[in-house]
């Protein structure tokens, strides 16, 4: 975004910057005199990105967005309300598209081969998966003590619905050694520093995933060109396991002979403890203390209804949301409105296709008026089901699947 499209010569909003804000958000903008030169309001940078105003910004350097529980009531996440994290500075050049390419090197690639997006076009097939993504920080607010790293509430999660072609038909093409364990992919975004010899973020996941059919190189997004902050015009899109080895602005992979060394790959970053430790305790972080997060764990959202909703005593709520976990498909989905006590089985849909999220919902009775707490639990297909409170802490905060809770208070009519 550049500030001399939204400020005047003096730094100020423009009026009919204003007046654009004042109609998305459906309300006039209080304090708007108040406003210092130079500043952009929160809702102004989502609504000139095109995200829903309603969408929490964590961070503006580089920018991270939260979505709310109750948006990603969607089956498929629109583009507005998906979750947007950078670890560095996206693209801010035009993107010449016929000038983009993707070429597939390292060591244990029997050739190194450059294809442009026309030919992954027309030389592979493409297909469509409704896919999982979600930070391996999502909901790390939770644990106490704090850890570093954004504070995710649980809204760092999408469902979008990818096209492209399967990785493993171009990894076929260019052909694998035998010694080949690993892929990691290179992106155009730019580290903080704006350094060039440094990547903001180069991950990747064992070849067994790669080679997974549901594993994507994606030029498309629910049917369209991918958004420019969710990667466009080429990303990796692995669902079901921690969001940041789906790596935007794709133009390189390579596959590796070994664990693939990129930025963010070491120390604790997307790593758990090998053994559990106690809050806040220290660890040399070697690959001995730490492994690399795969699979993502169960989890669910309460999506509908917003927390804090009321409803008259005597009438059922309706109440719905999604469930997902990782490689794995989900089995169960309970609420409870007892704090845990007793629990009621959910309708669960299955999934559009392996690794994406799926539908559950259940009408609830509640007994008499008063404060209440809805929570859900979902049970995964090998039996792992949610912790209720907080799971075992670790020092990047991740992987915080703690059961989703909204209040919904019940009153006389
Ligand atoms: N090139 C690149 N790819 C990236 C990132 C990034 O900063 N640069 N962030 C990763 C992380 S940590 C996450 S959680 C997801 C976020 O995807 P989204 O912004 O499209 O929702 O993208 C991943 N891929
Ligand atoms: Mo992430």
């Amino acid at each position: 975004m550049k500030s001399s499209s939204i400020h005047n010569r003096r730094g100020f909003l423009k009026k009919s910057v204003l007046g654009t804000l004042a109609s998305v958000i459906g309300t006039e903008v209080a304090f708007a005199a108040h406003i210092p030169a130079h500043y952009v309001p929160l809702a102004l940078e989502n609504a000139l990105n095109g995200k829903h105003p309603d969408l929490m910004t964590l961070s503006d350097k580089p920018w991270v967005v939260e979505t709310p529980a109750h948006l990603l009531d969607d089956e498929v996440t629109p583009f507005e309300k998906m979750f947007i994290r950078n670890n560095g500075v996206a693209p801010e050049e035009k993107i010449d598209v016929s000038k983009w390419s993707l070429t597939i090197k390292g060591e244990s690639a029997k050739t190194t081969k450059t294809y442009t997006l026309n030919d992954l076009k027309a030389k592979f097939k493409a297909h469509t998966y409704q896919l999982v993504l979600e930070c391996g920080g999502n909901g790390r607010s939770g644990f106490v003590p704090q850890t570093s790293g954004n504070q995710w509430d649980q809204g760092g999660v999408s469902c979008a619905e990818w096209t492209g072609v399967r990785l493993k038909d171009i990894l076929a093409d260019v052909g694998l050694k035998d010694d080949a364990v690993y892929i990691g992919y290179y992106s155009a975004d730019l580290h903080p520093s704006r350094d060039p010899a440094k990547a903001a973020i180069s991950r990747g996941v064992p070849i067994k995933k790669a080679l997974e059919d549901e594993t994507l190189i994606a030029w498309a997004m629910n049917g369209q060109d991918i958004p420019l902050q969710h990667g466009f015009p080429l990303r990796l899109v692995v669902g079901g396991w921690p969001a940041s080895v789906s790596g935007k602005w794709l133009h390189t992979i390579a596959v590796r002979n070994k664990e693939h060394d990129g930025a963010k790959m070491d120390g604790h970053s997307y790593r758990m403890p090998r053994l559990p430790i106690q809050p806040g305790e220290k660890l040399a972080e070697t690959p001995e203390n730490f492994k690399v997060i795969e699979s993502m764990p169960v989890k669910s959202l309460i999506t509908f209804p917003k927390s804090g909703a009321m409803l008259d005593t005597g009438k059922k709520l309706s109440l719905r949301g999604h469930a997902w976990a990782g490689d794995v498909a989900v089995r169960e989905v309970q609420v409870s409105i007892d704090y845990g006590a007793t629990w009621q089985k959910c309708t669960l849909n299955p999934p559009k296709n392996r690794l994406a999220w799926q539908r559950w919902s259940a009408e609830i009775n509640f007994p008499s008026k008063g404060y209440y707490e809805v929570w859900a639990r979902a049970t995964d297909e090998k039996g792992v089901s949610q912790p209720m409170l907080i799971p075992q802490w670790n020092p990047g905060g991740y992987l915080n699947n703690a059961c989703h809770r909204i209040a919904v208070k019940v009153v006389a009519p």
